[in-house]
C-alpha cells in the first residue's frame, strides 16, 4: 500500500517531532538529522519531547542547536507536552522510553512503555498530520510500534516502522568482515523478525556479494561459511547491543543515530534503486505472521505505473515487502519460532489491560 508522505520541500516547514531528546540517542541524532535537513532546501520545525524531569538538560540541548546558527530551522520546541510535540507533526521519532533497570524483568518493562507509547500514540491520532511518518526506536521497539499502530486509528498503518537497520548494519560489518570485502559489495543483507536477541534472523540466503548470491555459485561451495552463517553470524549480529552495553556502561547511541539516519534518508528519497532494507512494519500475514504484528522483513520501494524510463528516474516509489522469497526449510521454521516471540509479546501487553483501558 503507498502511503502519502510528506516531502522535504522547498516552500514547506516540515514539524520534526522527536521523543527521548535529552537522551543518549538523540544527541548523537540531531547533528546528523540536520545534516539530511541541510541538503533537502526545506524549512523545519523541532519539537523536542521529554519528560518534565530532563526539560533542562533539554534547554542545553536547544541552546546548543542555536549557536550552530542553522538558517533553516524555524523554531525549536522543547515541551514535556506530548500534544504540543506532536501538532501538526510530518515526521515523529519516537526514541523516548524506559529502560531495563538490572533486575527488572521484561513484564515489567513492557508495561511501563506500553504506558508511554500508548499515551503518546493517542495523542499522535489527535494532534499529527494524517500524513506523519513514525519510526518507533524506544525498545521493545516491534511491539511499542505494534501498540502505536493499534492506538493510532486514524493514522495508516503503512506509516509506521520500527527501526532495525542497526542489527543490518550489524550484520554488513559481520560479513563483510567474514569475507574480506568492503560493505558496499553486499547487497540484500536483510534482517528479518523482531529487535530483540532471540528474535532476529540475518538473511543470509539472499545475500549478494560483487553480484553473486552468497548462498549459491562460489561462496555457496562453501559449507563451513553457510554453517557460519546460519550460527555464528545469527550469534554475532544478536549479541552486539549486549557487548556495546557491557563494553561502554551504557547502550549504542552512535551507531543507533546512523541508523535512525539512514531509515529517514530511504523513508524520504523512496527510489528504488537503494535497493532492499530492513525496517519494521505492521504485517498483512506476509510469510505467514499474524497480520497486525510488527515484524521486521526486507523491503523496497516499486515504481507503479512508471512507463517512461525518464520520469521514472525522478519518481518516487512505494514501500512494499520484498514478496516470494525462497528460504530453506530451517529458516521458514525459524521465521515462525520468531514470529511467535514477536506475537507472545503483544498478547504480553493485551494481557496487561493497557491497551483495552
Ligand atoms: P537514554 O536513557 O539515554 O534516553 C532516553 C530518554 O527518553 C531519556 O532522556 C528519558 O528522560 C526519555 N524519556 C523516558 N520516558 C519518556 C517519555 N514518556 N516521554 C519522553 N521522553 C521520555 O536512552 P537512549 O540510549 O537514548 O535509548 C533510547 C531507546 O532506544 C531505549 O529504549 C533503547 O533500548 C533503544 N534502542 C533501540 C535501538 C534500535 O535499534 N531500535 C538501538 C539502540 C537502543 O538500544
Amino acid at each position: 500500500m503507498s502511503v502519502a508522505t510528506t516531502q522535504f520541500t522547498k516552500n514547506n516547514v516540515i514539524n520534526i517531532a522527536i521523543s527521548g531528546a535529552a537522551g543518549q540517542i538523540v544527541y548523537a541524532l540531531l547533528p546528523r538529522l540536520i545534516d539530511i535537513v541541510r541538503s533537502e532546501d526545506a524549512r523545519f520545525s523541532l519539537r523536542l519531547l521529554e519528560l518534565a524531569s530532563a526539560l533542562p538538560a533539554l534547554d542545553a540541548i536547544r541552546m546548543e542547536l542555536e549557536d550552530c546558527a542553522y538558517p533553516f530551522i524555524d523554531d525549536i520546541i522543547c515541551t514535556s507536552d506530548s500534544d504540543k510535540a506532536f501538532q501538526d507533526a510530518d515526521w515523529i521519532i519516537l526514541v523516548g522510553a524506559m529502560p531495563r533497570k538490572p533486575g527488572m524483568e521484561r513484564a515489567e518493562l513492557l508495561r511501563h512503555n506500553a504506558m508511554i507509547f500508548k499515551q503518546q500514540a493517542l495523542s499522535i491520532d489527535h494532534c499529527a498530520r494524517r500524513s506523519v511518518q513514525i519510526i518507533v526506536v524506544g525498545n521493545p521497539c516491534n511491539t511499542n510500534a505494534y501498540i502505536v499502530n493499534y492506538c493510532t486509528p486514524n493514522i495508516p498503518s503503512a506509516s509506521i516502522y520500527a527501526l532495525t537497520m542497526l542489527d543490518q548494519h550489524r550484520a554488513y560489518h559481520f560479513l563483510s568482515k567474514k569475507l574480506g570485502v568492503c560493505c558496499d559489495q553486499i547487497e540484500n543483507l536483510c534482517v528479518w523478525g523482531n529487535h530483540s536477541a532471540t528474535g532476529m534472523f540475518v538473511d543470509y540466503e539472499h545475500a549478494i556479494i560483487s553480484g553473486r548470491y552468497l548462498s549459491k555459485g562460489f561462496y555457496g561451495d562453501d559449507d563451513a561459511l553457510m554453517h557460519w552463517c546460519a550460527h555464528d553470524l545469527q550469534q554475532l549480529v544478536a549479541q552486539r547491543g549486549a557487548q556495546v552495553l557491557q563494553a561502554r556502561g551504557s547502550s549504542s547511541a552512535a551507531s543507533a543515530a546512523n541508523a535512525i539516519v539512514d531509515t529517514l534518508t530511504v523513508l524520504v528519497d523512496r527510489r528504488p534503486e537503494q535497493g532492499r532494507f530492513s525496517i519494521g512494519r505492521v504485517s498483512h500475514g506476509e510469510y505467514g505472521a499474524e497480520p497486525g504484528l510488527v515484524i521486521s522483513y526486507p523491503c523496497e520501494f516499486i515504481l507503479e505505473n512508471s512507463h517512461n524510463q525518464l520520469e521514472a528516474l525522478d519518481s518516487k516509489g512505494s514501500l512494499q515487502i520484498v514478496q516470494n522469497l525462497d528460504h530453506t526449510q530451517a529458516t521458514r521454521e525459524r521465521l515462525q519460532v520468531i514470529f511467535a516471540e514477536i506475537a507472545s509479546e503483544a498478547e504480553q501487553v493485551h494481557a496487561l489491560g493497557i491497551l483495552d483501558s
